[in-house]
């Protein structure tokens, strides 16, 4: 009997896809660092019962519907805006995700990029290299305090709860807005769910988690902005277009925010002549929440085991429900 066809929209490590090759022919577009062309992949999925894909690659209607004998798609990610699901769905396809596996990691990352904003860790690694560290004078490169400020998480899923328990670490009260109250992480983490302005009003530190929506897309634009405090800090780890980036790098430039840290961006890779990359007070990311190298290779196997569930018995790991 033919092995199914799955075709991996990038070169993940050879380790990781053993267990996948036993059951299927399995063929990686093989270069790490440049997404497959689109056309590569509409002639793949032509042939694939499976397809693990990315954040980069856009598995749309069009794309499914060159796929006749597509069983599961399995999505390097927790997030998912960059599959369509319900449609998927709708010709018997699952689509699969890697939550809980990188929460730790995300919420990491998050704590890094806040810490590096508000202590302008990178302009002042920089300041050193270069050689302009001159003489000590008492606010050289001073940044913000942390401990004790108001964390406000927009997003109060599993990567929420996890940064808002590294935030009890540095006694910072903790404020948070989502679709539907957690109250686990109010009990266990003391966390107050407030509305969406009173947290852009009065937090320190606004973090944005919260999935790309219809209702998410521009959440933060020049009237949430203008609600901020003007030192408040603003860090998105989960999707670049939840922000307006135009309205964004206003207010950065007005002083009506006093930094970003932001591991997301409208288009990625953003362009490296993009306004808000000319300011000081921003940190930019290239989208690198979940990657580090343990999480990385759970994620991978992750997908890997789905595939081989689905193929075998129809039963993913861990479907995405809508
Ligand atoms: C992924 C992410 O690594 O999980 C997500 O939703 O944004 C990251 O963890 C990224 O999307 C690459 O696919």
């Amino acid at each position: 009997m033919t092995k199914p066809y799955v075709f991996i929209t990038r070169k993940l490590s050879d380790d990781v896809i053993v267990a996948l090759q036993d059951v299927a022919e399995v063929k990686m577009w093989p270069k790490e660092e440049i997404a497959v062309p689109r056309e590569v992949l509409l002639e793949e999925a032509k042939k694939a019962a499976a397809i693990i894909t990315m954040l980069s690659d856009k598995i749309d209607a069009e794309l499914i519907d060159a796929a006749p004998n597509l069983k599961v798609i399995a999505n390097l990610a927790v997030g998912f805006d960059n599959i369509d699901v319900s449609y998927a769905n709708s010709k018997g396809i699952i689509v699969c995700n890697t939550p809980e596996v990188l929460t730790d990691t995300t919420a990491d990352l998050t704590f890094a990029l806040l810490m590096a904003t508000s202590r302008r860790v990178v302009e002042a690694a920089q300041f050193v290299k270069d050689g302009k560290w001159k003489s000590w004078s008492p606010l050289l490169l001073a940044g913000h305090d942390i401990h004790h400020k108001t964390i406000g998480i927009v997003g109060m899923g599993k990567i929420g709860e996890a940064v808002a328990k590294r935030a009890t670490g540095f006694d910072m009260d903790i404020l948070y807005h989502n679709r539907s109250r957690n109250l686990a992480a109010e009990k266990s983490l003391g966390a107050k769910y407030v509305s969406f302005d009173e947290l852009i009003e009065t937090a320190d530190f606004i973090v944005c988690l919260t999935p790309l929506t219809n209702e998410t897309r521009n959440l933060f634009n020049e009237n949430s902005f203008k609600k901020m405090k003007k030192s408040a800090i603003f860090i998105n780890v989960s999707r670049g277009p939840v922000a307006d980036e135009d309205a964004l790098y206003q207010a950065l430039v007005s002083g009506e925010i006093a930094a970003a840290g932001l591991d997301v961006f409208d288009k990625e890779p953003i362009d490296a002549t993009h306004p808000l990359l000319t300011l000081t007070n921003v940190i930019a990311l290239p989208h690198i929440g979940s990657s580090s190298t343990e999480t990385r290779e759970i994620m991978m196997a992750l997908c890997c085991d789905n595939v081989i569930a689905v193929l075998q018995n129809g039963k993913p790991k861990t479907p995405v429900r809508i």
